[in-house]
């Protein structure tokens, strides 16, 4: 491998931390158990969020296992009360677009738990907007295009990270997909090699906010088991 020294090795010891079965079964359960309480949200408040928590939750996201390790995304942290605005009135217009012209009925019947329609005033209410960008390839110095592998498997491992980070910082989330989403590249300024991915509004839950009921699918209904 290159450039490697007995002061700069290309592998390092791994040292994970280990648990006593019992333990790491109620470590296991209670993660699960804190992973579960975690619901997309569209009720924010306007509360501000420090910045600091904003990059301990991109930092978070970033140490997704990716292709290669090319950690093919960029996220965009948005706070600027006109950005913010420009992107509500675009997503708004696709969003008006889609739901009167463009999404099936089956579509629209499978949302209507969720009560969704094209107003999206939290894209303004919310303190930050995480734009979630994939980079299909890189160019090197000279100009040159370098593949990025897996990237969709990579950019949604790390959103799934993202959520967490989100969630244990007591702050909630909304994956949303503005389609198209053409217009966060344009209005962020992105380079060529760079495609929206997602839109996450991040904040506090409005005081009085509600989400839909609904039931998680069973261990039985999601999991097959081969012994
Ligand atoms: N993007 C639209 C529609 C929408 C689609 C799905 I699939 C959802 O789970 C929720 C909404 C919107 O954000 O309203």
């Amino acid at each position: 491998m290159d450039h490697q020294t007995p002061e700069n090795p290309a592998f390092i010891p791994y040292n994970s931390e280990k648990f006593e079965v019992a333990e790491m079964i109620e470590r296991s359960r209670l993660f699960y158990k804190w992973a579960d309480k975690r619901r997309s949200l569209r009720m924010f408040s306007d509360q501000p969020v420090p910045r600091q928590v904003i990059e301990n939750i991109i930092k978070t996201a970033s140490t997704a296992p990716s292709g290669a390790h090319k950690q093919p995304w960029t996220f965009c942290a948005v706070s600027n009360p006109e950005i913010k605005s420009e992107i509500r009135k675009a997503a708004e217009k696709e969003e008006f677009e889609s739901y009167n012209h463009r999404m099936s009925d089956e579509w629209l019947e499978d949302l209507k738990a969720f009560d969704t329609d094209w107003n999206k005033p939290f894209l303004e209410t919310v303190p930050w907007l995480i734009v979630v960008f994939s980079r299909s390839f890189e160019w090197s110095e000279n100009g040159q295009k370098h593949q990025n592998y897996y990237v969709k498997e990579s950019v949604g491992l790390a959103c799934g990270m993202l959520l967490n980070a989100i969630h244990n910082s007591g702050l909630v989330a909304l994956t949303h997909t503005p389609s198209p989403m053409n217009f966060l590249q344009e209005i962020l300024g992105r380079p060529k090699n760079e495609r929206p991915f997602l839109l996450i509004p991040v904040g506090y839950a409005a005081k009085e906010a509600q989400v839909p009921k609904l039931k998680r699918k069973s261990l039985e209904e999601i999991s097959v088991w081969y012994e």
